[in-house]
């Protein structure tokens, strides 16, 4: 399996071909370079390497780009090769607002670009960084789009003149049609380019609007991303879970099968601490007690204090061998085994961490927190949940 990479460019640069041959480390890489004075749209210029390439994966590239990763046309391939899409990139979102700006909508942007201008690079991190995976996208940036033509359902949009939104509306046509598309993160390039829009752009956008105003906004749903591989542990001290509850069985009794079900964890004990459910609903929790595999105790409060009944059963009810303390909102379901990741964790941070947490998701799959956050804004120390509302403002864990 090869790979043909397609770029369109105002003078001929055999420097450029060269860094592309050495990076994509391809030895019979296809190199389709146009050199197009702006008579030709890109648009025009795609389709016609889209039928010209000799290979079922096609690149189509910027010609300023510099690509800091090496073996890149591997990894292109190997992603092209297993997964269901027909289209990746670099940076896209999974949600086109109706101005048709794909950052616009910063929550459910996607992907990692490095940008050089005038002598300074830095890094545009639209999300946070997925390694290997790929994450599900409406649209990419044209600075780089890879494709399998096998599962392309619709070719660039000539009618579009110009170098703009051809990459916007060639993926927001495919998306409706069918295909799937994503944003991957092992392709590291730098963009020579810091992305000003200007007057062409904007007729552009017009151009593009007049055509799509009925399909935005476009958007896909959050994907929950997480690791299920079992973790095996050297030692699994005790923890104690503490949960506060008042009715809402259904809360609760969900919390804890999905402890049942996700955690291997094998040494802890399950405190729940009732501030006031009614008889028949302690009734119903005391039978889950007496009949569960789980080691689960019932203590009953009087009052609802958060603080003061977590201090009370950390003190007066908990195993005295217990080594660690898990303080849970009944509210909750483990989507993975977080508890003996978090004690993983804490295995192999004793000496500096005395308080761990995981990431949060709420009902939509979009972020709660990935961690609190403080920050030193100016004089004064703010404290927020970060990636708040967010689709992908995480960096995917262990
Ligand atoms: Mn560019």
């Amino acid at each position: 399996m090869n790979l043909t990479i397609v770029y369109s460019t105002r003078q001929h640069d055999p420097q450029f071909v060269e860094h592309l041959q050495k990076t994509c480390s391809l030895k019979k890489v296809e190199i389709l370079a146009y050199t197009n004075s702006g008579d030709q749209s890109l648009s025009a210029v795609y389709n016609h390497a889209l039928n010209q390439a000799k290979n079922n994966f096609v690149v189509f590239l910027h010609d300023d780009v510099l690509f800091e990763s090496h073996h890149w046309g591997h990894k292109v391939i190997h992603h092209l090769q297993n997964s269901e899409c027909g289209i990746l990139g670099v940076a896209g979102t999974a949600s086109l607002s109706t101005s048709g700006v794909w950052w616009e909508e910063p929550l459910k942007t996607i992907g990692i670009v490095k940008h050089q201008h005038a002598g300074k690079t830095w890094t545009s991190k639209y999300s946070g960084d997925f390694a290997n995976r790929i994450i599900p996208a409406v649209c990419v940036d044209g600075v780089f789009i890879a494709v399998n033509r096998s599962k392309l359902l619709e070719t660039f949009n000539e009618n579009l003149t110009g170098f703009h939104f051809y990459d916007i509306d060639f993926c927001i046509n495919n998306n409706l049609a069918g295909v799937k598309i994503g944003v991957i993160f092992n392709v590291s390039l730098i963009h020579k380019s810091i992305g000003q829009t200007n007057q062409a752009w904007e007729y552009q956008r017009a151009q593009f609007l007049a055509t799509h105003k009925y399909n935005l906004p476009c958007t896909l749903k959050a994907t929950l991303i997480f690791d299920n591989k079992p973790v095996k542990l050297k030692s699994y001290p005790k923890v104690s879970i503490i949960i506060l509850h008042k009715s809402q069985n259904f809360l609760l009794f969900n919390c804890l099968n999905s402890l049942a079900e996700k955690s291997i964890y094998p040494n802890y004990e399950i405190i729940v601490a009732d501030t006031g459910s009614s008889k028949p609903e302690l009734e119903e929790i005391y039978e889950l007690a007496n009949t569960t595999h789980m080691n689960l105790n019932v203590v009953e409060f009087e009052e609802y204090h958060f603080a003061r009944i977590n201090n009370a059963v950390v003190f007066n009810h908990s195993d005295v061998n217990s080594a660690l303390i898990l303080f849970c909102n009944n509210d909750i379901e483990l989507i993975n085994d977080a508890l003996t990741r978090m004690v993983q964790i804490y295995n192999q941070n004793q000496k500096t961490c005395g308080t761990i947490g995981c990431r949060l998701h709420f009902a939509d799959d979009t972020i709660q927190h990935a961690g609190i956050q403080l920050v030193m804004n100016q004089e004064q120390l703010e404290i927020s949940h970060k990636g708040f509302h967010t689709y992908y403002h995480f960096t995917d864990g262990i």
